[in-house]
């Protein structure tokens, strides 16, 4: 009898160690199951931080682009030619801008560099014709520094592109 009481504890004791073993094993297999859904969330957060560090790189390319675009997509300032003269007789601008001359007088424009007649200063910088009204002419400034100009054919007419 006392045997099989013994037997019975044992085997009772053994039963509650393997359902101890058994919650237990629950418990740390849980744990992990928790740490692996963090580490989900960690890698989602990650995940979604990535795209934002894929976005900012794009965005500074983007801000890069634009600081690209001022410097090297050039714009292109409007001077009017009218009777009055060239308006604005002096403008400045970036390396690389242009600068479009519009003839809105009632005569000829034909926009040269200095000094007139020879043209020398900037020799590129000369329209070599005559335009009328509604013509224009255009030009891109590559070399930084001060281009006076004029209108030669009423020489009198002049002004100045600051370039730097
Ligand atoms: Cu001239």
């Amino acid at each position: 009898m006392g045997n099989k009481n013994t037997i019975i504890w044992i085997i009772v004791v053994v039963i509650i160690i393997i359902l101890g073993v058994v919650v237990v094993g629950n418990r740390k297999a849980q744990a992990p199951a928790n740490v692996q859904n963090q580490t989900q969330e960690e890698s989602t957060a990650e995940e979604e931080s990535l795209p934002n560090n894929e976005v900012l790189p794009i965005g500074n390319n983007q801000s890069e682009g634009s600081a690209n675009t001022d410097t090297q997509v050039s714009s292109t300032a409007i001077v009017t030619y009218t009777d009055e003269g060239f308006s604005p007789s002096t403008l400045e601008i970036k390396l690389g801008d242009s600068v479009m001359f519009v003839n809105e007088s009632s005569g000829g424009m034909w926009v040269a560099s200095g000094p007139h007649p020879t043209h020398t200063l900037l020799p590129s910088f000369d329209q070599k014709k005559t335009v009328q009204t509604g013509g224009t002419y255009t030009y891109t400034f590559t070399q930084a520094g001060e281009w006076p100009f004029h209108n030669h054919v009423k020489s009198s007419e002049f002004g100045k592109v600051i370039v730097k």
